[in-house]
């Protein structure tokens, strides 16, 4: 089975992991700029990839690769340099110009609101909990949507709001007490709701979606607690914000979660009506791996917290604990694979939301090498990329109406928290964790392989 004409295929970048440039043109500083880091030895994010002074090369070898959309992020800090206030015209002029190279080629930009990095000046002010930030953030999205919604018809609203949420550590540098973490929820998927309402009055035939991580939660026995323990992750980890965002409502069990652990909510006067009256036109997911639970029963042998991503590292006494799943096999990072769970994934989503759905991540992150001739074999990222591809085939001849790819990454970017030697690109990027050299870009063998299977809808099944 071959993918429809109409299906279409990406590639996906944020802003604050391959741009650089971070101080230029005005842009303000961002939590990104500022989170304090564990590991010094591995690059941070003030040069990046350099895509802010290489977007047109990068641009131009996308084309080459033939992709349909390009998926990447804009700093609102290039556009509000202090979150709000004055507007910085070389921020809009910048994004301008990137967008415009993108319609040159005939691809279609699909733009995230906010990919991680708010704007340091609204952090300093609470961030996310204070609702100053939701006044900044549907001041901002009405810029940009005014600025570029003639030409951009595909929006996202905010990255991974759940990962973020789960993984603060490791994503913004900073524990958040639980009450206020949920606080945060409710403001970020109040964010969100304004950014449906104004790309629908601002954008015509403009389209919008939320763009969480979806990481389906399997039990890890039979047992009955053990499918309890999957179904409080399925909710806190999935639902709870997809269910914000698609029906309006905060789920039963997602409550219970709250009620639990002695969380209230703060709403204000015009949540309610928000919530139920904006709605979007799609689902963006974002997937890498499934995750396996079993109930907790020795409260000695946990620590605290969700530490990262991987099941291992989940720890919610009295709910879940991680595990991990003898059945699947890990990356070089410890991250489990799961193409069938892919296909599982989209399924129940489709089940539950009846949107059409974009997967807008999926990648394998490993230390690529360049070889002398400049070559990077990466069978390894098209073996990961063929398999998951082969389950959205079947997830879609099983009934789910899934209408585009659009992989992690496009180029070679720094990884959240584990610097440039985590390459996810079909485009290799030239420099070390501490070492620019001349940033040089390659195409890696997945580069050839992706050109050809967008050439053909067709996976293909040669490696080079
Ligand atoms: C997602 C984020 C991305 C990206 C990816 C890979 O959660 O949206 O920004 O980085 O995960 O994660 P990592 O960089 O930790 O390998």
């Amino acid at each position: 089975m071959n993918f429809q004409k109409t299906f279409l295929w990406g590639a996906s970048i944020s802003a604050h992991q391959t741009e650089g440039a971070y101080k230029s043109d005005g842009k303000g500083l961002t939590v990104q700029d500022t989170r304090p880091r564990d590991n010094h030895e591995i690059a941070d994010f003030t040069i990046a990839s350099d895509h802010y002074h290489h977007y047109k090369k990068d641009i131009k070898l996308l084309a080459e690769l033939g992709v349909e959309i390009f998926r990447f992020s804009i700093s609102w800090a290039r556009i509000f340099p202090l979150g709000s206030g004055a507007v910085n015209q070389s921020g809009i002029d910048h994004y301008q110009k990137v967008i415009d190279e993108c319609l040159r080629y005939n691809i279609q930009p699909m733009i995230t609101l906010n990919h991680f990095d708010l704007p340091q000046a609204l952090e300093d002010i609470g961030g996310w909990s204070n609702r100053e930030t939701i006044t900044a953030f549907k001041n901002y999205a009405k810029t940009v949507f005014k600025a570029y919604g003639n030409q951009v018809k595909y929006w996202l609203t905010i990255n991974e709001p759940n990962v973020m949420l789960l993984v603060d550590q490791k994503i913004l540098g900073k524990q958040i007490p639980l009450q206020e973490k949920y606080q945060q929820f409710h403001h970020l998927m109040i964010a969100e709701k304004y950014a449906f309402k104004l790309c629908h009055e601002l954008v015509e035939n403009g389209q919008i979606g939320p763009v969480p991580n979806i990481s389906l939660v399997y039990p890890a026995t039979s047992k009955p607690l053990d499918n309890q323990a999957a179904l409080y992750f399925n909710s806190v980890r999935n639902w709870a914000y997809l269910d914000f965002s698609c029906f309006g409502r905060y789920n039963t069990v997602f409550k219970d979660y709250l009620k639990q652990k002695d969380i209230s909510i703060t709403f204000a006067a015009e949540d309610e009506a928000l919530m139920k009256e904006n709605f979007p036109d799609f689902v963006a997911m974002n997937f890498y791996t499934t995750m396996t639970v079993e109930k907790p029963t020795d409260k000695n042998k946990m620590s605290e917290g969700i530490n990262d991503q991987q099941s291992e590292d989940i720890m919610d006494w009295g709910f879940y604990k991680g595990v991990t799943n003898p059945h699947l096999k890990k990356n070089q990072f410890n991250w489990t694979i799961d193409p069938e769970g892919l296909k599982t994934t989209l399924q129940t989503l489709y089940d539950r939301y009846h949107l059409p759905i974009i997967i807008t991540e999926n990648g394998l992150g490993a230390k690529d090498q360049l070889t002398e001739n400049g070559k990077i074999h990466d069978d390894y990222r098209i073996d990961y990329l063929s398999q998951h591809l082969e389950q959205c085939l079947n997830a879609i001849q099983s009934g789910v109406d899934l209408f585009g790819y659009s992989p992690w990454s496009a180029i070679d970017l720094i990884s959240v928290h584990e610097g440039i030697s985590k390459r996810y690109g079909f485009i290799y990027v030239d420099r070390t964790e501490k070492e620019l050299k001349q940033l040089k870009r390659y195409k890696k063998d997945s580069f050839f392989w992706y050109q050809k299977l967008i050439q053909t809808n067709k996976i293909p099944l040669e490696r080079r």
